[in-house]
């Protein structure tokens, strides 16, 4: 058995985060699919690791540690494996504000507005209308914040990046097109050229995988 149990589904954005993380930190890991169609996220066994019956969920069997909410697993993540950590305290909690701030707004926005593409949920026109200008809005403002920088924080890649990420990087699904946020643009590229990386599509197995 691994160290690590990754616990998610495939098509989900928080999911994808983690799977990221343990790709571009080249960690090891069990993948084990929940398969919330048939509700095992609500099946005792899973409400045991997770009690919000939700994915991801992240198990370190070395340390006897069972983690869920996406952002929390990737700053376990960085001190664990030492990578994407930020260079001192006051650079980590940068990151800690943008995983904060992307919970809001932007994933609201970007999440529901895909989950509607993709007729995953229904939301009255109206409701529709006001994800679409959450995930808008979002992207104007990390758009301008990232003018004249390459990462979110300092001077290299964090986890700050790696979680914004996983929720803009599904704007193409959601049908929101990313022109007009050219720093945004730039910023997606810089980390789809971080080693190991892999895309919302490609990241995740459909099935539950041992470790090599
Ligand atoms: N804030 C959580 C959100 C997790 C989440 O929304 N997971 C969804 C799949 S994408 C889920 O498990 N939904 C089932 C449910 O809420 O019942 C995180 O970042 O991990």
């Amino acid at each position: 058995m691994a160290r690590y149990t990754l616990h998610g589904m495939w098509p989900s954005g928080p999911t994808y985060k983690v799977g990221l993380m343990l790709r571009l930190t080249n960690t090891p890991h069990d993948y084990e699919h929940v398969d919330l169609r048939a509700g095992a996220h609500k099946a005792d066994a899973f409400l045991a690791k997770n009690r919000y019956g939700q994915v991801p969920v992240l198990e370190d069997h070395e340390k006897d540690v069972c983690l869920s909410q996406s952002s929390v697993i990737l700053d376990y993540l960085a001190d664990e494996t030492g990578q994407f950590a930020g260079k001192d305290r006051s650079e980590r909690l940068s990151a800690r504000e943008w995983q904060f701030w992307g919970a809001g707004p932007l994933a609201v926005g970007v999440y529901r507005t895909r989950a509607l593409k993709l007729g995953f949920f229904k939301f009255p026109e109206e409701v529709a209308a006001a994800n679409l200008q959450s995930a808008l809005g979002a992207l104007k403002e990390l758009d301008g914040l990232l003018a004249g920088r390459n990462w979110l924080v300092g001077g290299g890649a964090t986890i700050a990046d790696i979680d914004i990420y996983g929720i803009a990087s599904y704007c193409s699904q959601a049908q929101i097109d990313l022109q007009p946020f050219g720093n945004v643009r730039k910023w997606m590229a810089r980390v789809e050229d971080l080693a190991g990386f892999k895309g919302p599509q490609e990241c995740l197995p459909q099935a539950s995988v041992k470790a090599a």
